[in-house]
């Protein structure tokens, strides 16, 4: 799997191709990019429940294959303890099959693309036409991090501090237990922040050209939360 060349899961296109803006009326194809640990999972909660958009994060895609031990989820488990990028060729065709799988349905994607080569994969495949960058400083988020716990199953987030579970270390809707992820260790933080930095400017720029990329920034997903919902109901 991790050997297959990207082109033979999406052809490419030429740049000029791609398509701009129009949102209203069509389906929306969103995206939500910010460092780990910005709050794209807690956000995308807010817009998945007021928008009706189906929530696609390439990270629980990712654990939910490590936790069911396919071949996938073995490969990818080291580059994501590591806190490194799983391998472009992996991580298209696993996007590709889920948004497959949602035909019809406009979603929000989370976590991806992450890399030049995926951005341009994903847009010669299903131009995107939305994209919300959460822009919050990195001391912010080490700080947060230390405190976050998932309840494994759904992808729920919970911090001990900004939403803490309403029975210690369970889950609010099953009751089942809180995990802590093995990457949220403090030398995975910083080198996932490295790696966000080294790749994902260009993703930024990629989308900033096309006049799609709105940037929101802060320290609180409370107060970042109002001006993304007030963008997406302006252009949806
Ligand atoms: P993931 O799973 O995509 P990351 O690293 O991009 O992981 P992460 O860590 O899931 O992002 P997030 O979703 O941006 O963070 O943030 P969150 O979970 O909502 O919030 C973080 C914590 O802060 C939570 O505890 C939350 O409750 C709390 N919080 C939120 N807002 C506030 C606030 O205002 N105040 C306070 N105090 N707390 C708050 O990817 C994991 C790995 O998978 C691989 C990579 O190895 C990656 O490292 N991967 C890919 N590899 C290659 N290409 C791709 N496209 C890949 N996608 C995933
Ligand atoms: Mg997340």
């Amino acid at each position: 799997m991790l050997s297959k060349p990207l082109t033979l899961l999406f052809c490419s296109a030429p740049r000029s191709f791609y398509a701009t803006v129009p949102v209203r009326g069509k389906k929306t194809c969103a995206l939500i990019i910010g460092a780990p640990g910005s709050g794209k999972g807690t956000i995308s909660n807010w817009i998945v429940r007021d928008f009706g958009l189906t929530h696609v994060s390439s990270g629980d895609l990712l654990r939910a294959h490590m936790r069911d031990g396919t071949t996938l989820g073995k490969e990818a488990k080291a580059f994501i303890d590591r806190g490194d990028l799983v391998p472009d060729n992996v991580m298209v065709g696993l996007v590709a099959s889920e948004l497959k799988k949602l035909g019809d349905k406009p979603w929000l994607l989370d976590g991806f693309p992450r890399t030049q080569p995926q951005a341009e994969a994903l847009q010669a495949e299903t131009p995107v036409n939305v994209v919300v960058n959460l822009d919050v400083p990195f001391d912010t988020i080490i700080d947060r991090i230390k405190d976050r716990w998932i309840h494994p199953g759904s992808g729920r987030v919970y911090n001990l501090i900004f939403n803490p579970p309403k029975v210690a270390g369970k889950d609010d809707e099953t009751g089942e237990d809180l995990i802590q992820r093995d990457d949220d260790k403090p030398e995975s933080v910083r080198n996932r922040l490295e790696v966000f930095k080294a790749n994902t400017a260009p993703v930024l720029d990629f989308y900033r050209s096309m006049g799609i990329l709105k940037d929101f920034h802060g320290t609180e997903s409370k107060k970042i939360w109002p001006h993304v919902e007030a963008y997406l109901k302006s252009i949806m």
